[in-house]
């Protein structure tokens, strides 16, 4: 018996950890092909106020300009003593440019003093398929550190403990990360409903 070959999917994605995270939740029976392999080199414009909105601009854009079946994700680090700050502005929360240095520095500086420390991690992907468009969701809850520890991950990683860990998630392993994370448990439900068309 032959293994049969991979299906392909495009993630509309620029971030390339996020690339990595998804491709080893998604294993081997698909073969995930970023913005640049199908030639896109845009930068693609974030402009809703929500992580749907956003997850559906990204794979819209891709599909509508490429042709290619694609999902997107957008995700955010919601925390409870800031009202749900920094949110669906995550990346930008210390302003233009993507630093995490710079927005973690920035949401401990906003924590200083505070008691309540707990926050998720939540994922929204859009999965648009032919004529189908479909959201699946994913959260992780746990508290923001005092100081960063770790060095594997990204993002807010070095300052997010979750629940019942004593590690942050720059302190685990991607498999560690992934079987927990809001984006492990989003891809996997995007995983099963992909399986089941
Ligand atoms: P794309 O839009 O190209 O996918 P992005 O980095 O801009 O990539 P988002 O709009 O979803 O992604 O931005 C969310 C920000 O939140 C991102 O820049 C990271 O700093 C942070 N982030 C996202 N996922 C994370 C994770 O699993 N762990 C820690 N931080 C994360």
């Amino acid at each position: 018996m032959t293994t049969p070959a991979p299906r392909k999917i495009v993630f509309a994605t620029n971030n390339r950890h996020k690339l990595r995270e998804i491709r080893e939740i998604m294993g081997d029976g698909w073969q995930v092909m970023s913005l640049e392999e199908i030639g896109c080199h845009d930068d693609i414009p974030e402009t809703a106020d929500t992580l749907r909105g956003n997850a559906e601009i990204k794979a819209r854009y891709v599909k509508t300009h490429y042709g290619y079946d694609c999902f997107a994700d957008d995700t955010g680090l919601l925390v409870d003593a800031l009202n749900g700050a920094p949110g669906v502005y995550s990346a930008r929360y210390a302003g233009p440019g993507h630093d995490s240095a710079a927005n973690m520095a920035l949401l401990l500086k906003n924590l200083e003093g505070q008691a309540n420390r707990k926050a998720h991690f939540s994922t929204v992907i859009c999965l648009i398929c032919g004529d189908e468009t479909r959201f699946f969701e994913g959260r992780v809850d746990g508290e923001i550190t005092l100081n960063p520890a770790g060095a594997e991950g990204f993002g807010y990683d070095p300052v997010f403990r979750p629940d019942g860990e004593i590690r942050t998630f720059a302190e685990m392993t991607d498999a560690e990360k992934n079987a927990i994370s809001h984006r492990g448990r989003a891809t996997r439900q995007l995983t099963a409903f992909l399986a089941s068309i």
